[in-house]
């Protein structure tokens, strides 16, 4: 049995994004932006083993991500600011085919971006939902209007088909470990903003270099 301290709780998730967030929301600090994807991902894997292509593919990244900032340039790594001016200046970035430098921090970090869009998508529809809405419809509903734009046809039905496995709306407020319905709902509505937050800064930085397209 693990003791209460170990116990994992959403709240203290999302609140990695809130961390992550400096210079008055004009910058994000790598190591906590990725503390965050961590503990969505033991979330996920609490979820159950039908899950287990999508945390590998975030735990991949997340691991490149490390790799950078623990790396020889590890300081250019800092934020995401300074890793987009530090990538694009030493043409680190593949802005047209994915080959030559194959996972740079940028495109990388793209496809968290757009996951975190997802998580935004879902998370809201959650704090809004009514008590009969079923969460495997409210995330297929979130991942078409996000993620599913940019996976291939096999990534979108293996990805539609596992989200029938996710518990019930009620059995999933208990996962997140926060309290009763009322708290989940309070938490939800403090905590996602700050997702939010980092999302739209990340959405101008990359839109601001033209890095949206990044193969
Ligand atoms: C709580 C339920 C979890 C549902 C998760 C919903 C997201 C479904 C995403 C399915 C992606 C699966 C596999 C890998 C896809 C990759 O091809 C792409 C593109 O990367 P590339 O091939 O270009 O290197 N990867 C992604 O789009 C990133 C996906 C990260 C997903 C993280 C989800 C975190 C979930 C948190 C749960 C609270």
């Amino acid at each position: 049995m693990s003791s209460p301290e170990e116990k994992f709780c959403l709240k203290d998730v999302l609140l990695s994004f809130k961390s992550c967030l400096v210079d008055n929301d004009q910058d994000v600090l790598l190591e906590h932006y990725l503390n965050g994807w961590k503990g969505l991902v033991k979330f996920m894997n609490s979820l159950g083993s039908i899950f287990s292509f999508v945390s590998k593919d975030a735990v991949n990244k997340i691991q490149i991500m490390e790799n950078f900032l623990k790396g020889t340039n590890g300081e250019k790594y800092q934020t995401l600011r300074s890793m987009v001016e530090y990538e694009l200046n030493s043409n680190k970035v593949d802005l047209t085919n994915h080959s030559n430098n194959p996972n740079s921090g940028c495109r990388t970090i793209l496809r968290l971006h757009r996951a975190l869009r997802w998580l935004q998508l879902f998370l809201e529809k959650l704090r809004t939902s009514s008590e009969d809405s079923k969460t495997s419809t409210l995330c297929a509903e979130a991942y078409n209007d996000s993620l599913a734009n940019f996976h291939p046809w096999i990534i979108r039905k293996t990805a539609t088909v596992a989200f029938y496995a996710l518990p019930a709306r009620n059995k999933f407020f208990e996962v997140m470990n926060v309290g009763t319905t009322e708290e989940v709902i309070e938490m939800l509505g403090e905590a996602v903003p700050y997702a939010s937050r980092v999302y739209d800064f990340t959405q101008e930085l990359y839109s601001k270099h033209n890095l949206l397209d990044l193969p």
